[in-house]
């Protein structure tokens, strides 16, 4: 299995994330690459690789311009301002207010934000963009006959809506890597997200199409981020009906159960035939992620692995949350080997 894989995600590392009213120090770091990247080298996986340069054209199909206008000015029109800290929101188009993108930062923030503990550093735009790139390398692999890879991107990328960033995510790499696959050909693209939060960028992406499959596992909105999007009955619009498919699960919720709610969204997938499947993988499931509330097992990361094998399609990893450090990269790394079968 190629991993593909870039040293710029350090470009991206903010000092704080604003958590539980204080600055703390992010639980998206580096760390996390290293960890993953050690674990990999360690269980015999040796078949790295850089990055492509990114392609622009699936990037603008997934984001709005103005959105990657305002990614790529941020830092500067904020260190234009004078401030001293990391660029954060303050203030947000709530409800029955202006949906218009503001001239001053402060507001454009505000407008192209969907959480606040995402700071925006100097480094951001380069690390989303080599992340991008990662996602986009694995599939131009699959695209080409391959029949799977790991796309080992930080920052993450499920948060991420066409024009909104925050949970950590600015671009949305699977979104951008399922767009790849369509534009080289593919009829019909599955992306399912195990990862803890609900994708609800990729899910926003894609809830009016139809020629994307997004089935998602992940803690009820009701009590965990992203709070506002993730139900049950969100199953897709116009052409996209019955293409989206949420199981939220409750706050303790053990692997028998959750792994009951992957079964039958292993089975919608089946069901879809897609040319191509797309694993937005989070490990934040494991019981003891700091930030998460379900409680999987290292070796059940294993059995899934193997579940998702079981699937038989073309199978496209793609890294996302997971905030145990120490154990990041023996749960990520279970995965794939029981994908692999090993
Ligand atoms: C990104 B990914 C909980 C605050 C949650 C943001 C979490 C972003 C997760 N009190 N903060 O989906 O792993
Ligand atoms: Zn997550």
């Amino acid at each position: 299995m190629k991993i593909i894989s870039s040293e710029d995600h350090r470009k991206h590392f903010p000092k704080g994330e604003l958590f539980g009213g204080e600055f703390v120090r992010p639980f998206e770091c580096p760390e996390r690459w290293e960890h993953i990247v050690n674990r990999l080298k360690v269980c015999g996986f040796d078949d790295f690789a850089a990055p492509d340069p990114l392609d622009w054209a699936p990037v603008r199909k997934i984001h709005t311009g103005p959105f990657l206008e305002f990614l790529k000015n941020a830092w500067a029109m904020w260190e234009a301002e004078g401030f001293n800290g990391e660029a954060v929101p303050t203030v947000f188009a709530a409800r029955r207010m202006q949906q218009r993108e503001p001239n001053h930062i402060d507001g454009k923030l505000g407008y192209f934000s969907m959480a606040l503990e995402t700071a925006i550093t100097a480094g951001t735009w380069e690390a989303a963009q080599a992340s991008a790139a990662i996602a986009q390398t694995g599939q131009r692999l699959i695209s080409a006959g391959a029949q799977t890879a790991f796309s080992l991107c930080r920052p993450p990328g499920h948060h991420a809506a066409s024009d909104l960033y925050g949970g950590y995510c600015f671009l949305n790499n699977a979104a951008i890597a399922a767009q790849g696959y369509l534009d080289a050909g593919a009829k019909r693209v599955a992306i399912l997200d195990p990862d803890f939060h609900h994708g609800n960028g990729t899910q926003d992406i894609f809830y009016a199409r139809g020629d994307v499959l997004f089935v998602s596992l992940h803690g009820d909105p009701m009590d965990a981020f992203p709070h506002f999007l993730g139900f049950a009955d969100e199953t897709g619009s116009g052409p996209g009906e019955g293409f989206n498919v949420n199981y939220p699960l409750p706050p303790g919720t053990p692997y028998s159960v959750w792994g009951d709610a992957l079964n039958q969204g292993l089975e919608r997938i089946r069901n879809y035939s897609p040319d191509v499947l797309i694993i937005s993988l989070g490990v934040d499931t494991y019981e003891n992620d700091p930030i998460s509330f379900f409680k999987l097992k290292s070796d059940d990361f294993t059995d899934y692995g193997a579940r998702i094998a079981g699937v038989g399609l073309p199978t496209h990893f793609v890294m996302e949350g997971g905030y145990a450090v120490e154990e990041i990269g023996t749960n990520t790394v279970n995965v794939l080997q029981g994908y692999l079968g090993a």
